[in-house]
């Protein structure tokens, strides 16, 4: 079953919204992933958007870079919930990924992760899908120790080593 609908405005977006895909691929979730491009295939975006709830989607992630409408786009169109990712332009850094998906007015939310945040837009979705299956509760749990115990360990090993010690090892 496909939970999870991965959308982005090019594909020159999918080297970070692949970081999606991988997270979602670790926890094992169906997803489908895809171009579509709000300014470039406009009829596309309507299409995909009115019928996706009908399609199975629970949550959309939508990545869109510089004039980034497709997020908007999409949750003006779906009562679903989506995920906008904001790409790093060229131009402006991703600032104007930022603003064009994080700026919507009211009545058509749209939430947002950090430029290039893609990871984080996955781990939101799941989250979001928690509610729908408990038992994914236990495997963010588990996400979340798996991170602790990272950074403990690397504290461990700073304070054992020292700071020019550890940089070399
Ligand atoms: C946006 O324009 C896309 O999301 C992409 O980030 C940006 C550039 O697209 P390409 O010109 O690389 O296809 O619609």
């Amino acid at each position: 079953m496909k939970e999870i609908a991965i959308i982005m405005g090019s594909d020159s977006d999918l080297p970070v919204m692949a970081q999606a895909e991988n997270v979602l691929k670790q926890f094992g979730i169906g997803y489908e992933i895809t171009v579509v491009s709000a300014h470039r295939t406009p009829k596309r975006l309507y299409n995909f958007a009115e019928n996706a709830r009908k399609n199975g989607f629970d949550v959309i992630i939508a990545g869109a870079g510089g004039a980034a409408h497709l997020p908007g786009m999409v949750a003006s169109l779906t009562s679903l919930p989506v995920i906008g990712v904001p790409i790093q332009s060229k131009a402006l850094s991703g600032l104007d990924s930022l603003l064009s998906i994080v700026q919507m007015p009211k009545g058509v939310p749209v939430a947002s992760v950090a430029i290039n945040g893609a990871a984080n837009a996955a781990l939101l979705a799941i989250k979001i899908l928690a509610a729908k299956h408990p038992n994914l509760h236990g495997r963010l749990q588990d996400y979340m120790d798996t991170m602790e115990s990272e950074v403990l360990n690397k504290a461990n090993k700073l304070s054992d080593l020292g700071g020019e010690a550890y940089l070399k090892s």
